[in-house]
């Protein structure tokens, strides 16, 4: 019957997500045996994630010690251009998968000697839906979106926003090309989730790279 089928798929769902909850919970406290700061970011493919890494990477390679786990479908392109910036890099592919998940990072861990590092940043595969129901276990998240997604992409997307502590509003040197209302993205976000830091940036031009790194690393 199509309710008895219904009722397996939620049950199944709560599951998954039951788990992944468990996991993360071990997750967190594995970085925190180790000191170390976590993030993870997400957002739509394009977004810029892997360019804010590049940029935050830049900004604090010299004085830190970064892992950065990046989760994509197939490839590594996105953890090759992060490595270039002085810090280490491990690619995770998900294949089917929409987004990581917490066992994904618990094997990163169990494989990996963590007191190599000071901070670790995980890009979730490009998606704006599937990272809600997956914590990680990490300090903080971070939700990127572009002014190229249009100023509704906030709005549309509200269960990232209040899951996320930090949203990065990006590609703001495309301002003046471009018909988007930055004040209804930022008003948006505010009124999702009040707590969240808000920071407008550019890679292209580096501004407010500095103060998105502030942002990270104040508590
Ligand atoms: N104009 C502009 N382009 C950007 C900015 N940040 C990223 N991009 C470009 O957007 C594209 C997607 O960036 P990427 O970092 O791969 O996005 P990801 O899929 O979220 O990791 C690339 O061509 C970047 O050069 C930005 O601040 N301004
Ligand atoms: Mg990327």
């Amino acid at each position: 019957m199509p309710e008895e089928g219904l009722s397996k798929i939620i049950e199944l769902n709560e599951d998954l997500i039951e788990n992944n909850e468990r996991l993360a919970a071990k997750n967190k406290k594995d970085f925190s045996k180790y000191n170390i700061r976590s993030f993870d970011i997400v957002g739509a493919i394009g977004a810029g994630k892997t360019a804010l890494l590049e940029s935050i990477s830049e900004n604090i390679s010299k004085k830190k010690r970064v892992l950065v786990i990046n989760g994509d479908v197939a490839t590594r392109i996105d953890a090759d251009r992060i490595e270039k910036h002085g810090v280490k890099t491990i690619q995770i592919n998900t294949g089917r998968e929409c987004a990581l998940n917490s066992y994904h990072i618990s094997q990163v861990i169990k494989n990996h000697d963590l007191s190599n590092y000071d901070v670790v940043f995980i890009e979730n595969v490009g998606n704006l839906i599937c990272p809600s129901d997956f914590v990680l276990g990490t300090d903080k998240r971070i939700v990127v979106v572009s002014i190229t997604e249009g100023e509704w992409v906030i709005e549309k997307h509200p269960m990232l926003f209040k899951m996320s502590n930090i949203a990065v509003i990006n590609k703001i040197d495309l301002l003046d090309v471009l018909d988007v209302n930055i004040n209804k993205m930022v008003n948006d976000a505010k009124e999702i989730n009040p707590n969240l830091k808000i920071i407008k940036t550019s890679t292209i031009t580096g501004e407010n790279i500095q103060e998105l790194v502030e942002i990270l690393f104040s508590n």
